[in-house]
């Protein structure tokens, strides 16, 4: 069972998938909203901050580096051979038209890219333009939402059916007892998505075993969803357009608690061919900035994910791992040898290595900690693990 949460806030949603630590997200919505320009400035944006040995994987997929000062600040100190980020692969989809789910356009192969992604990020167009041709004739986020909402919506709708069909035939006319529990969970699953026409995220109260079950299956709207407003370069600039209210409304009743950001995919594309200062001249006279650092951060947190830190002259490494994760755990996922041996993990804070400055400061005032296995790793952590080499020959 997780960690309930404390407070009274509202609940999470809870996370369905199965995460690895190569993490997915792909750009979905109608054709010309501006997915392939937010990408491109993505991709350009983190080749040109440091050459990574990843970038594009393909042209339509990039690794992109999560901006993290705590990193930067790392690297600046150890000045390290190898600086390896947390990153997030994303996936530039092409467009999704009404009657997707059926085949239109080119519909059912996108659903499948877009199955193969662990979230999603929902672009929509809040500019207008009247040279660039709108799918549906006019600009209307709230509209756009609703349909592409709908073809994943269908597209899970036809997974459902099969799936009843077959575990009514061995659960209940077949008398598999084992198999009844998941057919009456598929049962509520059903008339949620079919009955109900919702998606699956939006009901934060699925339980453990119903969890169980959506893992298994990993329907499209299962998966998180951050929505993208495309705003013109001038809105975005202004904080202000007719249609922000609107989504904001439509996507806290129908989507709670998943996040609405604002951005230009115009300004971005603009401001990233800047130079430094002409950036900062820029943002102070408009009073503006870029919203790019916060995308793939929201992107990342989405997934509920987090990392700790390996820091040395050899190399900065942050490593990825679910919220939550145990150290011996944690170690696993540098190697599983450490995992088996482990030991202890030895943590310093980053808040407290970048106040007193050095390890044998952090040391000196009794904040390096040495941590059993049932330390939950936090956010930031730096790291050094103590572990027993198994395997190795025994003495005689
Ligand atoms: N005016 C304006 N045009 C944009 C913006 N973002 C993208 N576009 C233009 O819209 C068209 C379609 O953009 P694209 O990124 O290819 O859309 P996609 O079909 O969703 O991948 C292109 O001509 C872009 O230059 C924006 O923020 N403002
Ligand atoms: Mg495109």
């Amino acid at each position: 069972m997780p960690p309930k949460k404390g407070g009274d806030g509202p609940k999470p949603p809870p996370l369905i998938g199965r995460f690895g630590t190569s993490l997915k997200i792909g750009i979905v919505g109608l054709p010309n909203v501006g997915k392939s320009t937010f990408f491109n400035v993505l991709t350009k944006s983190q080749a040109a901050a440091e050459n990574f040995p990843f970038c594009t994987i393909d042209p339509n997929e990039s690794r992109v580096p999560i901006p993290d000062e705590r990193f930067d600040f790392l690297c600046q100190y150890h000045k390290p051979a190898s600086k390896v980020p947390a990153f997030l692969n994303v996936v530039d989809i092409a467009g999704l038209v009404k009657g997707a789910h059926a085949g239109q356009g080119l519909g059912n192969a996108f659903l499948s890219h877009i199955s193969a992604c662990d979230s999603i990020f929902h672009m929509t167009r809040a500019f207008e333009d009247e040279d660039i041709i709108h799918v549906e004739g006019c600009v209307d986020p709230v509209r756009d939402i609703e349909i592409i909402h709908e073809e994943l919506r269908m597209k899970d709708e036809e997974m459902i059916g099969p799936i009843i069909d077959k575990l009514e035939k061995t659960a209940v006319r077949g008398g598999d007892k084992k198999l009844k529990p998941e057919f009456d969970i598929m049962c509520k699953i059903k008339s949620w998505v079919i009955d109900e026409k919702k998606h699956v995220r939006y009901y934060h109260e699925w339980n453990d075993k119903e969890i169980e079950v959506l893992n298994k299956y990993l329907f499209l709207t299962s998966k998180p969803m951050i929505y993208l407003v495309n705003l013109s370069e001038k809105d975005y600039i202004r904080k202000k357009n007719k249609w922000l209210v609107k989504i904001k409304e439509w996507v806290d009743s129908h989507d709670p608690g998943a996040l609405v950001i604002p951005f230009s995919g115009g300004f971005e594309n603009k401001y990233q061919d800047m130079g430094d200062e002409e950036k900062q001249k820029f943002c102070e006279e408009n009073k503006t900035q870029s919203v790019l650092t916060k995308i793939i951060k929201s992107g990342y947190a989405a997934l509920q994910l987090e990392y700790f830190f390996t820091a040395g002259p050899d190399e900065v490494r942050a490593w990825t791992i679910r919220k939550g994760t145990k150290a011996p755990q944690a170690a696993g996922k540098i190697h599983t040898d450490f995992e088996k041996g482990f030991i202890m993990a030895e943590v310093m804070k980053f808040s407290d290595f970048k106040e007193e400055g050095t390890e044998s400061a952090v040391k000196a005032a009794g904040k390096y900690r040495q941590q059993g296995r049932n330390y939950v790793v936090e956010d930031g952590d730096i790291i050094f693990f103590k572990f027993n080499t198994p395997n190795q020959p025994k003495k005689k």
